[in-house]
């Protein structure tokens, strides 16, 4: 098929004075950050949906998106259309690696068999293209939300009829992740959730949510699937309340249905704000906890109360997210995927490009600075210092578990006063600002 994106080469890094829109500032893929290259740390991925198969429809409006696959004459033809056209994108802009829904690759059918068998033709396309390129999968997962069946969700869906299918689809999608590679695998519950309690079993629903995790984890080890299993938290849309509601909520669900060692957590910049935390938070409380797997990368609008999924750009956000990503040993088998959209009014093939490369820079920058702000360790020394009391005296016997209340209030009536010790945020913020103004 001929090129689509034409008058576009193999975007170069160019450095950053290079006022090129089509070449990386920052991202320099073989360059040396610690003891790992660029490209190893950031395991960049590029999301199918939003990339290949997204017209830019939103609540008011038609697609915008100029997009030549989509003038085939049948829904197959434009998916392998798209997919050739996915890997001439993918490798002009240098990404390691995709992710995708089943549902975006290829089209659903009269019926599940057809459908099957159309997905079959796309991953045999897929596979090949894969083999050209060298472009791995990152994750693959199921779309359990588009479809009016799971109007009332999938594996949490009030109707039997549509558990078993949901389990249908999820089944067929770990086949063809194992079959294409595929290094982790998403659970992102679409529609998991509830709109009102007055209709709502929330118990029953979340006793067979884990009834179906079980089933996942038992079919994968069955046909040899070895990839990481992650859960994607998000507090609502498009349900009021989303089930996997952030990194805690997940955690808990996890531990008490006894799925805690199958799992790890996909964290995503925006869901993190809508459930009303910092990214860095959901990031943190997934390290601090073992559970941190991969990231969607993105960000939201402060100003508006949906999943916007931009480009992420904010280098404040990228720089403390590569500081928990590397506090984390990196993220590996999971990566840094652009869960994330060009902007309706950005409809032109090039600006999938602008959009990539402003989110590699992003993070390549924020990589760059926090490897400097780790190595300084002048955060880290605050906070040791901070907690000094817990490792003498008192302190240390609190933490060693020798301390009880009876102790503790003897030691307290002899205590003078108690004096404590400024927090010095501004101090802090100050710091990563000369990091961030630095670079
Ligand atoms: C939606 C989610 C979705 C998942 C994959 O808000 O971010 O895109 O990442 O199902
Ligand atoms: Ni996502
Ligand atoms: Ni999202």
């Amino acid at each position: 098929m001929s090129e689509v994106f034409k008058g576009v080469s193999r975007i170069k890094y160019e450095g950053p004075e290079s006022k090129n829109p089509l070449a990386f500032k920052h991202y320099n893929p073989e360059e040396l950050v610690g003891d790992k290259t660029m490209e190893d740390h950031l395991r960049f991925s590029v999301a199918y949906w939003h990339t290949f198969t997204g017209q830019g429809v939103d609540p008011f409006g038609a697609g915008t998106m100029n997009r030549p696959w989509d003038q085939a004459s049948d829904p197959l033809s434009a998916a392998k259309e798209r997919m050739v056209a996915a890997f001439e994108f993918m490798s002009k802009l240098g990404v390691p690696y995709f992710c995708f829904h089943d549902r975006d690759i290829a089209p659903e059918g009269a019926n599940l068999r057809e459908t099957n068998k159309n997905l079959d033709v796309i991953v045999d396309l897929a596979k090949q293209l894969m083999k050209e390129t060298g472009i791995k999968l990152l994750w693959g997962t199921a779309n359990l939300f588009t479809h009016p069946r799971y109007v009332h969700g999938a594996a949490t869906s009030c109707n039997a009829d549509v558990f078993a299918y949901a389990a249908a689809q999820v089944k067929k999608a770990l086949e063809i992740t194992k079959e294409l590679g595929g290094e982790n695998y998403v659970f992102w519950g679409g529609r998991e959730g509830y709109e009102t309690l007055l209709n709502t079993d929330m118990k029953l629903e979340l006793d067979n949510f884990a009834r179906f995790l079980h089933m996942a984890v038992d079919y994968a080890k069955e046909i040899g699937f070895t990839g990481q299993f992650l859960i994607e938290p998000k507090p609502k849309e498009p349900t009021k309340h989303q089930y996997d509601f952030d990194a805690a909520s997940v955690h808990a669900f996890l531990q008490k249905y006894d799925l805690d060692k199958h799992f790890k957590l996909n964290i995503e910049a925006n869901h993190a704000t809508l459930a009303g935390h910092t990214f860095q938070h959901e990031l943190h409380y997934a390290r601090i906890n073992g559970l941190l797997g991969s990231v969607d990368a993105n960000q939201g609008d402060t100003l508006l109360g949906w999943d916007t999924d931009q480009m992420p750009t904010d280098l404040y956000t990228t720089t403390l997210t590569m500081y928990e990503i590397l506090k984390n040993g990196g993220l590996a088998p999971g990566g840094l995927n652009f869960d994330a959209k060009v902007r309706r009014g950005s409809f032109e093939l090039n600006d999938l490009f602008y959009g990539h490369i402003a989110g590699m820079d992003a993070f390549a920058y924020g990589l760059k600075v926090a490897h400097k702000l780790l190595q300084s360790g002048e955060l880290e020394q605050f906070i040791e210092e901070r907690y000094a009391s817990y490792r003498s005296g008192i302190g240390k016997q609190i933490v060693d578990g020798t301390a009880d209340f009876k102790q503790l209030e003897a030691y307290a009536l002899e205590l003078p006063e108690v004096t404590n010790q400024s927090g010095r945020q501004e101090v802090l913020e100050t710091i990563i600002n000369r990091y961030l103004i630095q670079g």
